[in-house]
């Protein structure tokens, strides 16, 4: 496979709203994001993708543009924005804007034209069909509860809204749409950006009549003509977000004789612990071997026709370690070590998602006035109408809604984290003093370290980026162990992902180095390792 920089690149994902605040206004801001800039450079990132900054009413947060050619004021001007861009490529950091082009906001010109009469030029840039008996054209359903359909009076046509009913599709099939978003991706592009992440990219190909949202049959088409008319001559990297992917379809994007993306995000393993046919919030416990048998798939299903993202948490999940690990005050450190050690000893390029290198968790909630997150306010009015008790409710949502990754970051131990001087958007997590960056970098042995060394790890060792993948474990109910082989150099992870003592047996008389641990030593008897509460070493042979 040709050499890209992205190969052996790792992403740092901000979600601007919830970073730095600069002006006291408690929401965070694209100068916030510059003066953090150096503290980012230090962890080691290659590269950032920054969630939403255009202009948007923010029913979604961002995720609902109204105007994709100018920054949302409370985040700061077009002329902030040049200037992040300059700063990161000063810094060798490529900037990652995400595109998010399956949907517009309602308050979009387009939309507010397209809502005007049944002939506007605008009109068949969304998707509007008739009523059939008084009600909605069929059943599809929108991902933040109840019908994707909206009535509209005026034109007496129903509009799909595949989210929220302030973000109306676009329709794809129409070439004036698309040729928009080629042009609109043509002027970041000429700023000097490094890619885009793709919002839910894996709908535009949908086709509603037939109730087919998820790998339409033109996506592909789709996606080939973008990279032609848009990033295919930059030196960008593009990454999708495809919850419907197998390693069948991620193949389609990413393998680089088909000119499409450079990556997918996949969600396989993110969905583990939902009970199968149901939804996000009916939760069941995480099977661990399934979740090393998903990671094997993943890792072995390219060869060299593809390659993967690897990631633990983004602004849509919960927070790795209150999830997979252990977020007592024991055993978060060591349980987020072992999280990140297994995650970015895989091939692909990690990303991590603001926050996560300080060990950053969940924050459950006791009443829905807590919360902000669009998906779990409709899910909440959703459930209770079906008879759901509130506390079932809540509990679903402090596990899984998005909040959780939302809250503000923690920077220090003062008011407000020293995320902002005035009051913040969303409140913060109670365990600040705990769980801050000023902390983090002062003590040598923090999740920040372990991050940096992992990054670090990667930059230094091809064997990292190529190295081959082998499981050696499958059956373990309680280790995860892998190798990775290179050039006749062989690496081996073993994690222990429980908090009980278990022991490995190493093959005799096998030299080996300590490449990275999160305990000090190793503890052996004989060729037994004994790997303590979330321990997670990497061997060298
Ligand atoms: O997410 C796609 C999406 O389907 C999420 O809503 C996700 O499914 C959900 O949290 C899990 O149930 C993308 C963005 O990442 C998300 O923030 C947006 O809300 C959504 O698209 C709409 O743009
Ligand atoms: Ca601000």
């Amino acid at each position: 496979m040709q050499k890209k920089w992205w190969h052996d690149s790792v992403v740092y994902q901000i979600y601007p709203r919830s970073f730095q605040d600069s002006n006291g206004d408690g929401i965070g801001d694209i100068q916030g994001i510059i003066s953090r800039l150096d503290y980012l450079k230090k962890l080691g990132i290659d590269a950032l993708w920054l969630s939403p900054v255009f202009e948007s009413p923010n029913d979604d947060n961002g995720y609902d543009i109204s105007d994709y050619r100018n920054i949302m004021a409370e985040f700061g001007t077009m002329e902030d924005m040049d200037e992040l861009i300059r700063a990161c490529n000063e810094r060798g950091i490529r900037l990652i804007m995400d595109l998010v082009v399956n949907h517009t906001s309602d308050e979009h010109p387009w939309f507010i034209e397209a809502k005007k009469s049944k002939d506007n030029p605008y009109r068949d840039y969304y998707i509007w069909r008739d009523p059939i008996e008084r009600d909605v054209p069929n059943g599809l359903g929108s991902t933040f509860s109840g019908p994707a359909w909206e009535f509209d009076e005026t034109t007496g046509q129903y509009y799909l809204h595949l989210f929220s009913k302030k973000q109306p599709d676009l329709n794809w099939e129409n070439k004036k749409v698309r040729e928009e978003v080629w042009d609109m991706m043509n002027f970041w592009l000429d700023k000097g950006i490094g890619g885009f992440r793709m919002d839910v990219i894996d709908l535009i190909g949908k086709q509603p009549d037939n109730e087919i949202t998820g790998n339409g049959p033109k996506l592909h088409e789709y996606l080939h003509e973008m990279n032609k008319e848009t990033f295919g001559q930059h030196d960008v990297m593009t990454v999708g977000e495809t919850w419907g992917a197998t390693p069948e379809i991620a193949k389609l994007y990413s393998d680089p004789k088909r000119d499409e993306l450079s990556m997918v995000f996949q969600f396989e393993h993110i969905g583990l612990d939902e009970v199968p046919g149901k939804e996000k919030w009916d939760w069941q416990a995480l099977d661990f071997k399934e979740l090393k048998r998903i990671f094997s798939k993943w890792q072995t299903c390219f060869d060299g026709d593809g390659w993967n993202s690897l990631f633990w948490n983004n602004h849509d999940t919960p927070r790795i370690i209150s999830r997979w690990g252990d977020d007592s005050e024991e055993y978060r450190e060591l349980s987020g070590k072992m999280l990140a050690t297994i995650l970015h000893m895989q091939k692909g390029t990690p990303y991590i998602y603001q926050g996560e290198e300080i060990g950053m968790v969940n924050t459950p909630v006791q009443t829905i006035s807590q919360l902000d997150d669009i998906e779990s306010l409709n899910m909440y009015h959703d459930r209770l109408a079906k008879g759901y008790s509130e506390e079932e409710i809540l509990t679903s949502i402090n596990k899984k809604g998005r909040d959780n990754a939302r809250r503000p970051m923690h920077w220090n131990a003062e008011e407000n984290a020293g995320f902002t001087d005035g009051e913040p958007w969303l409140a913060l997590n109670p365990r600040v003093e705990e769980i801050n960056v000023e902390r983090a970098l002062n003590d040598p042995y923090s999740i920040f370290y372990h991050y940096q060394k992992l990054i670090a790890l990667r930059k230094n060792n091809p064997i990292v980026v190529w190295g081959e993948y082998r499981e050696l474990l499958p059956e373990s109910d309680t280790l995860y162990v892998y190798e990775r082989s290179f050039e006749g150099e062989c690496w081996v992870v073993i994690a222990n992902f429980t908090k009980e003592r278990v022991s490995y047996d190493l093959e005799e008389n096998t030299p080996m180095e300590i490449i990275l641990s999160n305990y000090e030593d190793l503890l052996q008897e004989g060729v037994s390792l004994q790997l303590r509460p979330y321990e997670a070493v990497i061997l060298k042979y």
